[in-house]
């Protein structure tokens, strides 16, 4: 085997600093790496025998039980040290499906098992790499966007072999980790999983990492891979025409329009791109600087300013902590309280040594990926979905649901309780998980109860050239106001025209309502391949990144077979299409974001439906794109 980066770099680490870092580790997951290291499955079998409950980062374990687990430890990595780190043999399937379910502290179900042992890839083979082709000079695809899902779109089209251009607004990549600066502006899916299954993990200075560092990680994969000749940088794509069997792209940049020209077009645009401004009267008359959160104005100092920030989803949620300490005072208009999950790690820097166990020790990395993925994948959605014979669905939409909203109502109660205002104005009054939960480590509300911090829970009326009226007559006087007011996400590929065969334009065709064939594909539309299209927002857990790999594996295949089948076009069938749109909407019907009280989310349309998200598992996602079903596509 050779020495793929999930292995582990080799190392002379004396004892006494191996000492140090394992207190920095993931006990359970220095435990199966112990496994891989001797082969031995008593590092996890004697663990499971104390009874132990392992599915989370540091372990539920007792500090003796975590000291013998150090103790066992130490010996093992000395002895690998002094072995010279040798590549482990592979490990039985029947073993590291043990493993799995150890570290799940439950049996993995056949369908999460391929999908997890894809994910974990411990032969370091890439599993989702597509099939190198022999492609005609002629064949050519376009990439509309260079976030996560374009750059993967690039790895994946070079490794394929087919001749590609990637077409992008911004001046470098990254999408929404490129043009988020505000401050404060991080993450919030853990990282060591929220990032390319293909690349390594193991270097982030936070579990959470900030924009700074995600950006400089989608500039890195674009220069590993030698995706620079392809990209098109400050050109941005004002529609896409179908027309003799080719898509005509027009495009504009500093220097005017153009059409570009190719078979197919894969778009990578996201659905977080567009800001939304609402047009409160008067906005236009407000006298100091007033900007988007995704477009944060940095030549505009806050130190010492009023500040209004509109907006408490998750950008104004890192927005108002960031910046409390300096500003004079900070108005925070909050129309939804909203719930969040307890994270104190939220903010901590990844520790010394738990960076060397996940450079050094054999899967350390893969395995603690692995632990983040499981219980943020399909355990959300299990807390979503509705149980239509839970009795009390004003509160809850079911059992699991009601424990979270005790879990997360005790969480503000513990930190707000002593002030019965405030507590009125932060608890939500909708069931746990019906928008978009935030991550939290205590410094939302910790900024909420500063003496210069006001949470304005009363409806805004309209903007003077001094501050914002609020419904009740007063004026809040500012002197910057901050829109973190979101992003047109319901508006699926806006502002694009995208006009397929026989003219017919896709938002004409779509109205209020995106559909797509798997989420991927539209009837009409041939060689027209979406990533993050309608029905795949992830609202219950997991990665995009995850779903773009396996959008982006789905769209290799039908490349592939277009290319060797020797096809001019491909698109889905209406009927097919349309079974499995009025499959989506029934299961996302019977999701706690379909819920009644739910009044404003980003999942919501105007007429108060769901089309952008998934409400499947991600094992069920992945299924259903495994392999594209030739035969629910009209060929040419
Ligand atoms: O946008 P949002 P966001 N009057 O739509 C309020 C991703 N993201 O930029 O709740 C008054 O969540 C609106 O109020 P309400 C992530 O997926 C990811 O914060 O609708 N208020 C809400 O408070 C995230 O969820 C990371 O009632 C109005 C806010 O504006 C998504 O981006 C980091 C209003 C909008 O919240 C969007 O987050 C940051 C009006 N007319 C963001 N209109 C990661 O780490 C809107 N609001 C991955």
């Amino acid at each position: 085997m050779t020495r793929s980066f999930h292995v582990g770099q080799p190392f002379d680490t004396p004892d006494i600093d191996i000492t140090t870092a394992l207190e920095d580790v993931s006990i359970p997951t220095l435990l199966l790496s112990l496994v891989h290291i001797t082969g031995d499955p008593s590092y996890i079998r004697d663990f499971t025998q104390a009874g132990l409950f392992l599915n989370e980062v540091q372990g539920f374990m007792s500090e003796a039980d975590k000291a013998r687990a150090r103790a066992a430890a130490l010996p093992v990595i000395a002895d690998y040290r002094d072995r010279g780190c040798p590549v482990p043999d592979p490990l039985p399937s029947e073993l590291v499906e043990e493993m799995l379910d150890w570290a799940a502290c439950e049996p993995v179900d056949p369908d999460n098992m391929a999908l997890m042992l894809e994910e974990l890839d411990l032969e370091g083979a890439d599993p989702r790499r597509p099939t190198a082709l022999q492609v005609a000079d002629d064949f050519s695809v376009i990439v509309i966007g260079c976030g996560e899902s374009g750059v993967l779109a690039g790895v994946r089209l070079t490794q394929a072999g087919i001749p590609f251009t990637i077409v992008e607004k911004n001046a470098g990549p990254g999408g929404t980790w490129w043009e988020n600066s505000y401050p404060g502006a991080r993450v919030d899916v853990a990282n060591h999983f929220y990032c390319f299954s293909f690349e390594p993990s193991n270097h982030w200075d936070h579990f959470f990492a900030e924009q700074p560092e995600l950006r400089q990680y989608f500039r890195e994969v674009v220069d590993r891979h030698g995706l620079e000749p392809h990209i098109r940088w400050n050109t941005e794509v004002l529609s896409a025409t179908w027309q003799d069997e080719r898509w005509h792209v027009t495009v504009r940049t500093a220097g005017g329009t153009q059409t570009l020209t190719a078979n197919a077009v894969i778009t990578a645009v996201g659905q977080l791109n567009r800001p939304q401004i609402p047009e409160f009267p008067g906005a236009q008359t407000f006298a100091g600087p007033a900007f988007h959160s995704a477009k944060w104005d940095h030549s505009v100092d806050v130190t010492g300013q009023r500040v209004a920030l509109i907006g408490a989803g998750a950008s104004g949620f890192q927005i108002a902590p960031a910046i409390a300490d300096k500003v004079a005072h900070l108005t925070v208009f909050q129309r939804t309280a909203q719930w969040m999950f307890p994270n104190p790690m939220y903010h901590d820097r990844v520790p010394e040594g738990a960076r060397w166990a996940m450079q050094h020790l054999p899967f350390y990395g893969r395995w603690y990926r692995f632990l983040l993925l499981w219980p943020g994948a399909d355990k959300g959605l299990d807390a979503a979905r509705v149980d239509p014979d839970y009795p009390d669905q004003g509160n809850a939409v079911s059992e699991i649901n009601a424990l979270a909203r005790i879990m997360f109502t005790d969480w503000i109660t513990t930190q707000v309780g002593d002030d019965p205002e405030l507590l009125a104005k932060v608890l939500p009054d909708y069931p746990a998980t019906g928008k978009r939960t935030l991550q939290d480590n205590g410094s939302w509300l910790s900024t909420l109860k500063r003496d210069n911090v006001d949470l304005i829970r009363t409806p805004i009326e309209r903007i003077t050239p001094t501050g914002i009226v609020t419904s009740d007559g007063v004026e809040h006087k500012v002197d910057i106001i901050v829109y973190a007011t979101g992003f047109r996400a319901t508006d699926v590929l806006f502002p694009m025209t995208v006009t397929g065969r026989d003219g017919t334009d896709l938002h004409a065709r779509w109205g209020s309502r995106p559909f797509a064939y798997r989420g991927i594909t539209v009837p009409g539309f041939p060689n027209f391949f979406m990533t993050y299209g309608p029905g795949t927002h992830l609202a219950h857990g997991g990665s995009l990144i995850m779903n773009s790999e396996l959008q982006m594996r789905y769209i290799n295949k039908c490349l592939e077979h277009l290319i060797t089948a020797g096809l001019r076009s491909m698109e889905p069938l209406p009927e097919p299409t349309a079974a499995w749109h009025a499959r989506s909407q029934e299961a996302i019907r019977k999701t706690v974001w379909a819920h009644p009280s739910v009044k404003h989310s980003y999942f919501k349309n105007a007429d108060g439906e769901i089309h952008t998200v998934s409400p499947w598992r991600l094992s069920e996602y992945r299924s259903a794109i495994d392999e594209p079903l030739f035969s629910d596509y009209q060929e040419a």
